[in-house]
């Protein structure tokens, strides 16, 4: 009996002892370096985003659809938690713009025909989808599209004043950026329900704020989306719960004033 005993603590030594030895594994230093959340993000912080062979998504280049692939996040999960969390980040991409991806493929297979043409090209013109999938290409197509804007107008360098040819448009527009700022804000805390918030350049090439419901984007009304934020709760729920005026603010600071100065110019280039 006491030989059984014995050989159960040794057991139970062993089993705590490697677990002690795997929670001193060493943290990859890049990670460890720039985290500054909780536990559970650091988890999700040293973990590679879910990537493709896909390279992220310029506007000088519209989307596939034969088939739609998930871009890669341009940055790590925590690379903007100056704003928005590691793991609020990873369920956005890898699972929330996944889906949309998955979603809009299935959809596409029955008619192959449409995959054909890009994301955009599809999303411009709506009404000649075949109504039994019409719906599930605006929903997901648009999530697919609008997402990809996100996260390249997004940098771990971002925030400050706009830089270069975009702050004299938004100066003259909006008469100084904090007037900018606070009119896009206040469109995207009154856009009631799930959607988004945008500065896009209407077709007699001014810029405009606007907020699309749902996934709608907003080259289904001609406009071109030159910067974007996610208003939907899954964007900042797990740091900001309802307060989706403190994510609006906060926001600012990742935003990524180069390639939005990059779609400003391209907007100007193309009829929407
Ligand atoms: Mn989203």
């Amino acid at each position: 009996m006491n030989f059984l005993r014995q050989k159960i603590s040794y057991l139970l030594m062993g089993v705590m002892l490697f677990m002690v030895l795997g929670a001193c594994q060493p943290v990859p230093t890049v990670e460890s370096q720039s985290f500054t959340g909780t536990p559970i993000a650091t988890s999700v912080a040293t973990q590679t985003p879910a990537t493709s062979s896909l390279p992220v998504a310029y506007p000088d280049r519209e989307l596939s659809a034969s088939p739609a692939q998930l871009p890669k996040l341009p940055y790590a999960y925590n690379a903007l938690e100056k704003a928005i969390d590691a793991e609020t980040m990873k369920l956005h991409h890898d699972r929330h713009h996944a889906a949309y991806v998955n979603n809009l493929n299935n959809a596409l297979k029955k008619y192959p025909d449409l995959q054909n043409r890009s994301v955009e090209a599809i999303l411009r013109d709506l009404e000649s989808v075949p109504e039994d999938i019409r719906t599930t290409v605006r929903n997901n197509g648009g999530g697919h599209l609008n997402h990809t804007i996100f996260w390249q107008i997004m940098s771990p360098n971002g925030g400050g004043q706009p830089t270069g040819e975009i702050a004299q448009e938004i100066n003259k527009t909006f008469g100084n950026f904090e007037g900018f700022q606070k009119q896009f804000n206040a469109a995207g805390g009154d856009r009631f329900g799930s959607g988004w918030v945008w500065l896009v350049r209407n077709p007699q090439g001014q810029l405009q704020i606007t907020s699309t419901p749902n996934q709608d984007s907003p080259i289904m009304e001609g406009l071109y989306p030159i910067m974007g934020n996610d208003v939907w709760e899954h964007a900042y729920y797990l740091r900001y719960q309802n307060r989706r005026a403190e994510y609006l603010n906060n926001w600012w600071n990742v935003v990524n004033w180069s390639e939005i100065n990059r779609r400003a110019q391209a907007s100007l280039k193309q009829p929407t």
